[in-house]
């Protein structure tokens, strides 16, 4: 899969599991305008997995290194071991007028949809801070890892500023209403312990490597699955995600008929039957 270069980030490819890395230790990786400008680049890319952009229940290739899955899983990480990303780049933010910060703030909008529709996970692994855009930014990720050093946090108010980056719906999603507000009124951080009993956080490790081996892992047991029937429902959650019941019912019904039409539900059905391991086309 070719990614194409990049100033801001740093892009590994292995096993099927693509790395994103914001590499900009000097700022603690503040999402610049070309970091945001790069993550769109990125997601575009990994939107053409399963062979159809945005649609992959009718992907045409096969699962596997070649085939139209050939990156199974995404980690969304930071470089330089103190930042997953401390937030929007203040100093960037500074010399620009309203309407350059509309277009940034719609930008970054962009990227955090965009993260949502890559047909295949995305897991924000977050080893130092996540404050403001960077919580954000992990918000968009489909679940978050996080090493001991984690710190998350949602300091707009310091700043003058309201969340911009989607905090302000997401993370109330995760964490609760009333959690939310809290942490957006008070600008408070919190640790990692306290983001996984919120359930901001899946997972606490005690080390970096031991954080991107577990995501890794985790993607890699998701890669033994049916690719299609993993983005339909992934497509499924987030559709449905904030709308009344009976309408994420509807939506659910719609992507279950959806899984009938691939040849993924006709392999994984016939090897249960015939007792073997499914050997999924990936379409
Ligand atoms: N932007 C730019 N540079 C940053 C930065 C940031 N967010 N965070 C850190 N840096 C830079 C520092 O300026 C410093 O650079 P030098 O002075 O060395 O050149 C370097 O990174 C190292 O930082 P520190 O020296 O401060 O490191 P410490 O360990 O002492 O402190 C810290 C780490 C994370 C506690 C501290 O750096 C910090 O408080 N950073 C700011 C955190 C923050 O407030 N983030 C922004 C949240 S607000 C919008 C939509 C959305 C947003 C904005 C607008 N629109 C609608 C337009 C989103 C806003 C946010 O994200």
């Amino acid at each position: 899969m070719d990614f194409g270069s990049f100033e801001t980030l740093a892009i590994e490819t292995s096993g099927g599991v693509a790395t994103v890395t914001v590499n900009r230790p000097e700022a603690l990786n503040a999402l610049s305008g070309k970091v945001v400008e790069e993550l769109a680049r990125v997601c575009e890319v990994l939107n053409q997995l399963g062979g159809t952009g945005t649609k992959p229940a009718t992907g045409t290739g096969s699962a596997g290194d070649d085939g139209a899955w050939p990156v199974r899983g995404v980690i969304l990480t930071g470089a330089g071991g103190k930042a997953f990303v401390a937030g929007a780049d203040i100093r960037e933010m500074t010399s620009m007028n309203a309407e350059q910060a509309e277009f940034y703030a719609r930008s970054m909008h962009a990227v955090t949809l965009a993260l949502e529709a890559v047909p295949v996970p995305v897991i924000a692994c977050v080893d130092g801070f996540a404050l403001g855009g960077g919580c954000e930014l992990a918000l968009a990720a489909d679940f978050i890892y996080a090493s001991e050093r984690a710190q998350f946090g949602q300091p707009e108010v310091n700043l003058g500023l309201v969340p911009g980056f989607g905090g302000s719906v997401r993370l109330q999603r995760r964490v609760g209403l009333g959690m939310a507000r809290e942490l957006i009124y008070t600008a408070r951080r919190i640790d990692a312990h306290e983001a996984h009993r919120l359930g901001l956080v899946n997972r606490v490790f005690p080390t970096r490597e031991e954080l991107l081996a577990a995501a890794a892992a985790t993607i890699r047991e998701i890669a033994t699955k049916a690719p299609t029937a993993v983005a339909l429902s992934k497509r499924s959650i987030n559709q449905a995600t904030g709308r009344p019941t009976a309408e994420g019912l509807d939506i659910e019904a719609r992507t279950f008929r959806a899984a009938f039409g691939t040849q993924d539900m006709k392999e994984g059905t016939a090897a249960f039957v015939e007792k073997r391991t499914a050997n999924f086309p990936g379409r």
